[in-house]
C-alpha cells in the first residue's frame, strides 16, 4: 500500500496543476494545421523538427503570466497544493537551470523563472508547491525518449547523466520549498533506473514526496491514469491528475469543457475513495488561464470554500452498498457528510446506522432534524428533513457529528 509519509498530503484533497511551455504559445496549431490531441504534444504529433521548434523559445515573454494571481485563486478555490511543468516532454526548462540553455531565463526574451515565481506566491498563500519533470521523455535531447518514434537505440544513460539528474538536483537545491516531484512516461525506465531517482530526490530532501509515474510502481504514492477514477474505494495514498477540457497545454479549438457540477462530483467520489484530485489549467502563449477554466473552477471551488470541512482531511469510507446518483458521501472521524447534488425535497438514505450527536446544513450551521429508524424490511435508514431554503436546491452539504468514528455500511440482504 502507498504511504507518503506525508500528513499534508493525506489531508490535501484538491490541488491545481499548472502546463505551460513553449507549447502553450502553438495553442495547438502549427502552420495552419491543427494537431488532433493534446496541445503539449504537438512537436511529437506533427513532427515539428527541433530547429524550428526551438525557435519558440525566441517568441517566449507571457507577460500575463501572474504566479501570484493564480496562487491567490487556487487559495481561493480550496485548493492545498500546486504542480507545475518544470519541463515537459518538449525538453524547456521553464525555470533557471544551469546546465541546459534551453531555458526561461536564457532563451526568451522573457528572461524569467516561473519555478522561482510560483514557488514564492505557494509561499505567500500557505500552498504547497510540487513541480512536474518529465524523466524520460525529451524530445529535444537526443539520448531522450520520444513517444511513436524508435527508440531501440537509445542512449537513455546518456540523459539520464547529463540533463535528467543533473536538473532534478538543481531543482531540489535551487528551490527548497518543493515538496513533490511529478513525474511522468516512464518509457523504458528500468526499476533500477527509478529506484535512482528516487534515491537523488530522498538524498537532497526526503519528505519531498515522489509521484506514481516515476516508474515501476516504486512512487510514494499511485497516480490513476489520466482522468481515470477508481470505481471502489482505493487504499493508500493516490491522485487523479485530469483537465477540465481535453488538453492539458493550452489549445485554442478545444472548447469541450467539462460540467462544473460533474467536475464537483468527481472530486467527492475521489475525496470518498480516499484520493486526492488535481485539475490542470494550461495558460496560453501569452500567459492568460482560458476564462472557461477560471469560470468553472469558481464554482466548483465555491462549493468546496464553502464546504472545506467536508473536502478537506476526508478519509476513505467504506464502499456503500447501492447506487445513488443525487448524492455523494464523504467522512472523516466522528463525522459523516453528504453532499447533495441534485434537488430532493427530503433525504432518505437506506443501509447505514450510526448515532447522530448532531447534523446541521455545513455552510449555514442550520440544524436540520434527523430520524433515524430501522425500515420495515430490516436495514437502518436516516431520514433528513430540510429547511425550507433547502428543498429542491443543489450543492450544498449535511454533516452530521456522530458517535462513531466512521457509520456502519450495512450489506445488502433482502
Ligand atoms: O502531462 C500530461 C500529458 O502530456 C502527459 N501526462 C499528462 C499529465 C501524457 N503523456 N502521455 N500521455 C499523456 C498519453 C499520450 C497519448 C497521446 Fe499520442 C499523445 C495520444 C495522442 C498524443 C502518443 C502520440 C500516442 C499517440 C500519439
Amino acid at each position: 500500500m502507498h504511504d507518503t509519509k506525508q500528513q499534508w498530503f493525506k489531508d490535501a484533497k484538491f490541488g491545481l496543476f499548472i502546463h505551460f511551455g513553449l507549447y502553450s504559445q502553438l495553442a495547438g496549431e502549427y502552420e495552419g494545421e491543427t494537431t488532433p490531441s493534446i496541445a503539449e504534444w504537438i512537436m511529437n504529433t506533427l513532427d515539428i523538427p527541433k530547429t524550428e521548434y526551438r525557435k519558440l523559445a525566441r517568441e517566449f515573454n507571457p507577460t500575463d503570466f501572474d504566479a501570484d494571481w493564480i496562487a491567490e485563486k487556487a487559495k481561493s478555490w480550496g485548493m492545498k497544493y500546486l504542480v507545475f511543468t518544470s519541463k515537459h516532454h518538449e525538453g524547456f526548462a521553464m525555470y533557471d537551470s544551469k546546465c541546459s540553455d534551453y531555458t526561461s531565463v536564457k532563451a526568451s526574451p522573457c528572461h524569467r523563472d516561473f519555478v522561482a515565481e510560483l514557488q514564492e506566491a505557494c509561499k505567500k498563500n500557505g500552498l504547497k508547491f510540487g513541480v512536474y519533470y518529465s524523466q524520460a521523455q525529451d524530445w529535444d535531447d537526443p539520448d531522450g525518449y520520444m513517444a511513436r518514434h524508435d527508440n531501440s537505440h537509445k542512449t537513455y544513460r546518456n540523459y539520464l547523466e547529463g540533463k535528467c539528474f543533473p536538473q532534478l538536483k538543481e531543482l531540489l537545491t535551487q528551490y527548497p520549498d518543493i515538496s513533490l516531484l511529478w513525474f511522468d512516461t516512464p518509457m523504458g525506465t528500468t526499476a533500477e533506473e527509478s529506484k535512482e531517482m528516487i534515491d537523488l530526490v530522498k538524498s537532497i530532501n526526503p519528505n519531498v514526496i515522489v509521484s506514481g509515474r516515476v516508474g515501476n510502481g516504486l512512487g510514494d504514492y499511485m497516480t490513476t491514469g489520466d482522468n481515470f477514477i477508481p470505481a471502489d474505494p482505493f487504499p493508500g495514498d493516490w491522485e487523479v491528475p485530469a483537465t477540465l477540457n481535453d488538453t492539458w497545454g493550452f489549445k485554442k479549438s478545444d472548447d469541450n469543457w467539462k460540467n462544473p457540477d460533474k467536475i464537483l462530483q468527481l472530486l467527492l467520489k475521489i475525496n470518498s475513495r480516499g484520493g486526492n484530485y488535481l485539475l490542470n489549467i494550461g495558460p496560453d502563449g501569452t500567459g492568460k488561464i482560458p476564462e472557461e477554466s477560471i469560470r468553472i473552477l469558481d464554482e466548483v471551488g465555491g462549493y468546496v470554500h464553502r464546504n472545506a470541512d467536508a473536502v478537506f482531511a476526508t478519509r476513505s469510507l467504506p464502499k456503500y452498498p447501492y447506487e445513488v446518483d443525487w448524492c455523494v458521501f464523504t467522512g472523516k472521524p466522528h463525522k459523516f457528510f453528504i453532499h447533495v447534488l441534485s434537488p430532493k425535497t427530503v433525504l432518505e438514505v437506506i443501509n447505514i446506522n450510526m448515532t447522530v450527536k448532531k447534523a446541521y446544513i455545513l455552510e449555514d450551521g442550520t440544524e436540520v432534524r434527523v430520524d433515524l429508524e430501522t425500515t420495515c424490511e430490516g436495514p437502518h435508514m436516516i431520514t433528513v428533513f430540510l429547511p425550507e431554503k433547502y428543498k429542491n436546491a443543489k450543492n450544498y452539504c449535511v454533516c452530521f457529528e456522530i458517535e462513531e468514528e466512521t457509520p456502519e455500511f450495512e450489506a445488502i440482504r433482502m
